[in-house]
């Protein structure tokens, strides 16, 4: 949340995150998944069992779900359709959760889309 806080003045500049590092390989990440559209990896501060992170390979504006146009219907699709093969992956298909914070009042805190799939424990709602 602190940190989502202290990334709001960087929301939407364009500017490259560490998810840039992340598919370029510089940074090691634990894939699940991989496409030639989508990447998906483990979450570094995991908030169950379960706590994969879906991003597109190309961000192409996609800073946050609340820029999407309607040229990245297809993207769009492409990572709901990969939360769906992590869920089968990580053996959750029975209940999981996804996740997309959209600006910092939802503690988005890093500026290049991604879906959080989260499973393999009772989820509560409503979320915080
Ligand atoms: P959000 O708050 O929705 O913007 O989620 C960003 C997530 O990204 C957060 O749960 C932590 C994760 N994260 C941040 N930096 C790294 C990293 O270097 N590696 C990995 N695997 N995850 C990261």
């Amino acid at each position: 949340e602190l940190a989502a806080i202290a990334a709001a003045p960087n929301a939407n500049s364009g500017a490259p995150t560490i998810f840039d590092k992340i598919i370029s390989k510089e940074i090691p990440s634990s894939i699940v998944y991989e496409d030639e559209s989508v990447l998906a990896f483990r979450d570094i501060s995991p908030q169950a069992p379960v706590h994969v992170l879906v991003i597109p390979k190309l961000r192409d504006g996609l800073t946050q779900l609340g820029k999407a146009e309607k040229r990245h219907e297809e993207i769009l699709g492409q990572l709901l359709h990969a939360a769906k093969i992590v869920a089968e992956k990580e053996g959750i298909s029975d209940g999981f959760r996804v996740v997309i914070n959209s600006g910092a009042s939802a503690c988005q805190s890093v500026y290049h889309l991604h879906l959080h799939v989260l499973g393999g424990r009772q989820m509560k709602w409503p979320p915080g």
